[in-house]
């Protein structure tokens, strides 16, 4: 089974802003703002309307940086998670029922509070290099293999 997932990472020169998930998947971690497609959205709208819905924030102007397939051990569910990076937003990042928000600076990522597959990505993110990729996870969510790779999204 394929699912279609976004994930959006506001950039503004040395910080990323990042939000604490407060509930369901992924719970007490730090990460970007995304989730699952509506019926009949289009992937960059789904983001859109991810990073208003949790975070209060209009984007302005995105573009993909990256896309991983996500997968565990013994599971046949694939999520499919397009990665975009947004540079023009307005609005202040506002705590929702979801995530509570927080600006970091690119060298003080906290990693150790993140999915394990963040740090070997977010570098790619940071510099603006696009990578596609897939992770598969044990029951644990450590990471037992992946492939990551450069690549020129259209
Ligand atoms: O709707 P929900 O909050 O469950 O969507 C899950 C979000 O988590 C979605 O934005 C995709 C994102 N996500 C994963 N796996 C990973 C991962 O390994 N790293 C990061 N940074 N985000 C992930 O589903």
């Amino acid at each position: 089974m394929h699912k279609l997932l976004t994930l959006c990472i506001i950039h503004q020169r040395y910080h990323v802003l990042l939000g604490m998930k407060k509930r369901g998947f992924g719970a007490g971690k730090w990460n970007g703002f995304g989730g699952k497609l509506n019926q009949g959205e289009s992937i960059e709208n789904a983001a859109k309307r991810e990073l208003w819905e949790e975070v209060g924030v209009t984007v302005d102007k995105l573009k993909k940086i990256g896309i991983l397939d996500f997968s565990w051990q013994g599971k046949t569910e694939i999520l499919e998670t397009h990665i975009f990076k947004v540079t023009q937003f307005r609005g202040s990042p506002v705590e929702s029922e979801e995530m509570r928000p927080e600006w970091f600076h690119v060298n003080d990522i906290p990693f150790s509070v993140m999915w394990p597959d963040d740090i070997l990505w977010m570098p790619m993110f940071i510099f603006d290099q696009k990578f596609k990729g897939k992770f598969i996870f044990d029951n644990d969510n450590n990471i037992i293999d992946h492939e990551l790779m450069t690549y020129e999204i259209q």
